[in-house]
């Protein structure tokens, strides 16, 4: 069957990495699952026909026969469901893994999405230092949090994880902003998500994208 994604036609990211299609091709690749990419522009995810897919009008989406998903964790836990590699077999294992993608989700990446959202829309306002100054201090917390939980061991629980592969890509946000150097396992903890082979391949297919419209290919 068929599975076919959807990511931007342009990535404001200049091909970084960055936007959520990433977690959903690094995970088709981890279990080795082919897939197509459908690119979509900003004007055409707010068209009818994206919509019936996603209600929000945005990326990624997946479908896969009869079956459309949207929203990047769901995606990637179906995938971590329906094929080895990303979920232990061990219940208990399993369950720790699918908390440590809620985690990733749920208590993390929410303040680490506010930061961005006051760099790119609250920059101008009177209010800003003292706001970023606050969500920095919310992101330092949990990752202090994490990274006394990590320790010195490669991944959060074991083997490597769908909870990882949504961690990583979770920190990786953080990029540029000089606060991962104040936390060395998380830094090379995410140096050694990047350095996996599924990685890779999901990063150079979303690299080709915006060197393929960049250059008019
Ligand atoms: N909760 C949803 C999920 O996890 O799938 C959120 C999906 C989402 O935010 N999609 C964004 C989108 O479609 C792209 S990923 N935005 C268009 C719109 O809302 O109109 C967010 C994103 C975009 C760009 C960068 N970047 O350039 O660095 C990083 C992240």
């Amino acid at each position: 069957m068929t599975i076919t994604i959807t990511a931007f036609e342009r990535s404001p990211d200049r091909g970084r990495g960055m936007a959520r299609d990433m977690r959903v091709r690094w995970a088709l690749e981890e279990v080795g699952q082919p897939y197509d990419v459908r690119l979509v522009s900003f004007k055409t995810m707010k068209e009818p026909a994206h919509l019936a897919l996603h209600p929000f009008g945005q990326i990624p989406t997946y479908e896969e026969g009869d079956l459309a998903l949207f929203e990047s964790g769901a995606i990637v836990f179906h995938i971590a469901e329906r094929r080895s590699g990303l979920l232990p077999h061990d219940a208990n294992a399993r369950a720790r893994a699918i908390t440590w993608m809620f985690a990733a989700l749920n208590t993390m990446e929410p303040p680490i999405v506010d930061r961005e959202i006051a760099r790119y829309l609250e920059g101008d306002e009177t209010w800003y230092e003292q706001r970023m100054s606050a969500v920095e201090g919310r992101i330092r917390k949990r990752l202090s949090e994490l990274s006394a939980r990590l320790g010195t061991a490669d991944w959060l629980d074991g083997e490597f994880s769908a909870g990882d592969l949504l961690m990583v890509t979770v920190l990786r946000r953080l990029a540029g902003s000089g606060i991962l150097d104040e936390y060395p396992n998380l830094a090379a903890y995410i140096t050694r998500g990047e350095a996996r082979p599924a990685y890779q391949r999901a990063f150079d297919a979303q690299l080709a994208v915006f060197t393929a419209a960049s250059t008019g290919g």
